[in-house]
């Protein structure tokens, strides 16, 4: 079931690998000459990478040919609608607990000093049902959000920093037995601790390119190690206040609900339900694209977390022994690419399956080892994939 490439991606790669040093980091070719796909048997005819209306886009992980997602690819996804903003009428608001509120342009945060981070993350709904497709990374730059709130002057009570989008819904809000309808921006919030790290950006380019509307133009945080979720586009104002914020996004849809103790079953006095925040990336590790050259296979795909380092991938083949994955260095907060060569596949349909270790000895869990997570966001199982060897 190979499918052969198409001459002209043929020519491109052979094009490309002539010019490797002129090229920009993600053109780098991942497939050699003569290099075919394998294509996978599970992966379903109905999956629509991005749907016909445009609101989203998923990553067709099939694709994958370097590190850095190019930004035509890059997964996009929101809950309202996707603004369409004016960079030079836009101005972020810092307001709240500071000294000296302040109105920032987008010249205002370009005149200060540029940093730049390569982030990969993933959105907390992703999953097999996605196709993994939620999910990307690229060379972000823009400022740290810790020189902004230097320039405004923390408030000394303040404890919390909530970052508005400019997009806005009508959501529910329920209390108690009430349900209100409000229409309002989307919010995240961080502690003004993590707000007081280092890596937390406000970003305006992606790939050296300005942001684009789907990707949150003209600026918008993005948190390092943490969920899709945390990285609020659109950004309009960030607000300094005392108390926790509790928003939509915040407190309620981005929990994940889990069971401890006990037997896990709802009738078990023994059993607790504990409820926590969707924040930093769970370890997980996902098989992207496999393919044949000459008797050789190779197994590719990545790996996300919270930026501990990696003790190894490994990948398994049917009900064979777990086989070492050689893992391409990369920057702390990058996906980290894996290879894994398959020798002496044998003729017929084979299940391949990857799983990553830290260096603090965590696994990545299987499917039965999360069945305690009750809600459906943080899906970092082990995921099986099918291929056809001719
Ligand atoms: N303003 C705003 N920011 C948002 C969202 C949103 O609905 N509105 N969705 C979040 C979610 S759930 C995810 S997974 C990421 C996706 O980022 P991307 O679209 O750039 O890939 O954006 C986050 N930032
Ligand atoms: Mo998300």
């Amino acid at each position: 079931m190979a499918t052969q490439l198409t001459r002209r991606e043929t020519l491109t790669r052979g094009a490309a690998a002539a010019m490797l040093l002129a090229l920009p980091e993600w053109a780098l070719p991942a497939l050699a000459q003569g290099e075919v796909d394998v294509a996978f048997t599970d992966y379903p005819d109905t999956f629509v990478a991005s749907p016909a209306n445009g609101e989203r886009r998923f990553l067709d992980l099939r694709k994958l040919d370097g590190l850095i997602t190019p930004n035509d690819r890059f997964f996009f996804i929101q809950h309202y609608n996707r603004p369409e903003l004016d960079a030079a009428a836009h101005r972020i608001k810092v307001t709240g607990m500071v000294k000296k509120p302040l109105e920032l342009s987008l010249a205002d945060l370009k005149a200060m000093p540029a940093t730049d981070i390569v982030n990969g993350y993933e959105c907390s709904g992703n999953s097999p049902r996605a196709m993994q497709g939620l999910s990307s990374n690229g060379r972000f730059t823009g400022v740290r959000l810790r020189e902004v709130l230097k320039r405004a002057g923390v408030g000394d009570a303040a404890r919390e920093v909530v970052f508005f989008g400019a997009d806005r819904g009508k959501e529910d809000v329920v209390f108690r037995q009430q349900t209100f309808k409000i229409e309002q921006q989307f919010a995240r919030s961080i502690t003004l601790e993590n707000a007081q790290k280092p890596e937390p950006m406000l970003v305006y380019a992606l790939n050296g390119q300005p942001l684009t509307r789907d990707s949150g133009f003209p600026v918008r945080l993005v948190m390092p190690g943490w969920y899709g979720v945390a990285n609020v586009k659109w950004l309009s104002e960030i607000h300094l206040q005392e108390d926790r914020f509790l928003g939509n996004y915040q407190a309620r849809w981005y929990r994940t609900v889990r069971t401890v103790g006990g037997t896990g079953t709802e009738t078990d006095p023994e059993t607790q339900w504990v409820e926590t925040e969707v924040t930093r990336l769970n370890l997980k590790s996902v098989i992207a694209r496999v393919t044949k050259m000459g008797g050789a296979h190779s197994v590719r795909g990545w790996v996300l977390n919270d930026g501990t380092p990696l003790r190894s991938v490994e990948v398994k083949v049917d009900d064979g022994p777990w086989k070492s994955a050689a893992i391409e260095p990369a920057e702390k907060h990058s996906w980290k690419l894996f290879t894994y060569t398959w020798e002496g596949a044998t003729p017929g349909e084979h299940t391949l399956i990857s799983r990553v270790t830290d260096v603090n000895g965590q696994v990545q869990p299987t499917v039965a080892e999360l069945s305690r997570k009750k809600s459906f966001l943080e899906d970092n199982s082990q995921m099986p994939r099918k291929v056809m060897i001719a």
